[in-house]
């Protein structure tokens, strides 16, 4: 039988609000205002001992460094690691903020992971429509070859980084149905006509079937494109429009483009549709409630929606999901406070890559976590996280040292060995 185990990203030392997710309008209406790094890391830490009471497996992706010094050598800058993060804050603050970014927590965008054949393929996402998710991809590529190990596992390199390939991984990616029976879909923004007229889409159809393609399942893919206008209002991964379990899609009316899914009916005639109407929830409440950014999960009970406390201060939401549960589409509804990352707009669904596997798989794999190791990850978080960072706070150079002490002690926690991360390999 084949298990979803849930990796949630732990998220990282310097998380704040930068402002720098395009399209994302949680991101551009915070940008400036403090953060709390440890309270955003608790409440990472708190939806995974959630998924764990509730019976299921879950694992941990560990941060990145932070500053990130590689981009920044590569952006040109050298001499030491505090002269060049120094001279990068004095020179280009852009993107001496975006070396500092914490945005590998939403490992959503980390990768597309599919299972064919018995093998399970990882493509890393090339988030090549932002630069500071670009400078992500290296570490994730490496994070992702040490944790998933053996011979089930089939590590892709990510697709050449520009924006007409843009890809942006499990965020815009769903597998329908389990074991033998089952249909990918990769939802697209561009190209296509209407085209957004606001924000400019993330994810093109070309890097979708690239990634089909090379993990061996075109012939059981489907490629849906998003609804245009609904990226012009925020949607700018599908993931903030519709999520799916098993054989469920529960997204929105104008998730997709009209007859889009009448293709995925076609290919998977066992799909289940709950599609809210607009005119119950309205996309600008589904974008600001992170609804359809819910996980869904078997849990003791049954179907469960995992959802951000968000969807019980707007009204239609709420009232939405009460008939869903009324109904029997939910057994049960968890929700979680998530607000330092819904702040950034990552709900619940974007800290999670979903890695399709059976009991056989997880000999190579690291990171699983029990509740012990969610006590001793919060124990460790409770040491090095700050409370609350100011932009200003950003361009410490103390971050260097910060982030190694904190981070070398994490890989002990996890039993990552002492080289993962690149400075551990070169001191
Ligand atoms: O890419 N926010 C991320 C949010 C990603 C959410 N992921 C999914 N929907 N799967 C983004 O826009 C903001 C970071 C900042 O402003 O510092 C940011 O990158």
């Amino acid at each position: 039988m084949i298990h979803t185990v849930n990796y949630d990203g732990l998220v990282g030392l310097t998380h704040n609000f930068a402002g720098l997710g395009h399209g994302n309008l949680a991101s551009q209406n915070n940008q400036g205002r403090h953060s709390s790094p440890k309270r955003a890391a608790l409440e990472g830490l708190g939806k995974m001992a959630l998924l764990l009471e509730l019976g299921l497996r879950q694992g941990v992706l560990p941060p990145h460094e932070r500053p990130n010094l590689g981009f920044l050598r590569a952006c040109g800058f050298e001499g030491s690691d505090s002269e060049v993060f120094d001279k990068a804050w004095r020179a280009q603050p852009r993107l001496a903020k975006i070396s500092m970014s914490a945005s590998s927590m939403w490992v959503a965008n980390a990768a597309t992971v599919t299972r064919h054949q018995g093998r399970i393929h990882f493509t890393p996402a090339n988030l090549s429509a932002q630069l500071h998710r670009a400078a992500e991809v290296e570490f994730t590529a490496h994070s992702l070859r040490q944790i998933f190990s053996g011979p089930s596992f089939v590590h892709h390199a990510p697709l050449f980084s520009h924006t007409e390939l843009g890809d942006e991984g499990a965020a815009n990616h769903m597998t329908f149905g389990s074991d033998e029976n089952y249909v990918e879909v990769f939802v697209y923004g561009a190209p296509g006509d209407p085209a957004p007229s606001k924000h400019r889409p993330r994810q093109f159809l070309a890097a979708s079937q690239l990634v089909a393609a090379r993990h061996g399942v075109a012939d059981r893919s489907v490629f849906l494109r998003q609804r245009a206008s609904s990226i012009d209002q925020g949607v700018f991964h599908n993931d903030v429009i519709s999520v799916n379990h098993e054989n469920l899609l529960f997204g929105h009316e104008y998730a997709f483009e009209p007859d889009e899914l009448q293709k995925l009916q076609t290919a998977f005639p066992s799909l289940e549709v709950v599609e809210v109407r607009a005119e119950d929830v309205s996309v600008e409440d589904a974008v600001k409630s992170y609804l359809f950014n819910s996980q869904i999960v078997t849990g003791p009970l049954g179907r469960t929606l995992i959802a951000p406390r968000q969807v019980d201060e707007i009204e239609s939401v709420k009232n939405e999901v009460r008939r869903l549960s009324e109904q029997g589409v939910f057994a049960d509804v968890k929700v979680l406070a998530l607000d330092e990352s819904m702040r950034n707009g990552g709900g619940p669904a974007c800290l999670r890559l979903r890695v399709p596997m059976r009991d056989e798989d997880l000999e190579g794999v690291k990171c699983l976590v029990d509740a012990s190791m969610i006590a001793s990850l919060r124990t460790w978080v409770e040491k090095h996280y700050p409370d609350r960072l100011s932009e200003a706070d950003l361009q410490d150079p103390t971050w260097i040292d910060l982030n190694r002490a904190a981070l070398d002690e994490l890989t002990q926690v996890l039993g990552l060995g002492g080289a993962f991360y690149a400075f551990q390999r070169s001191s």
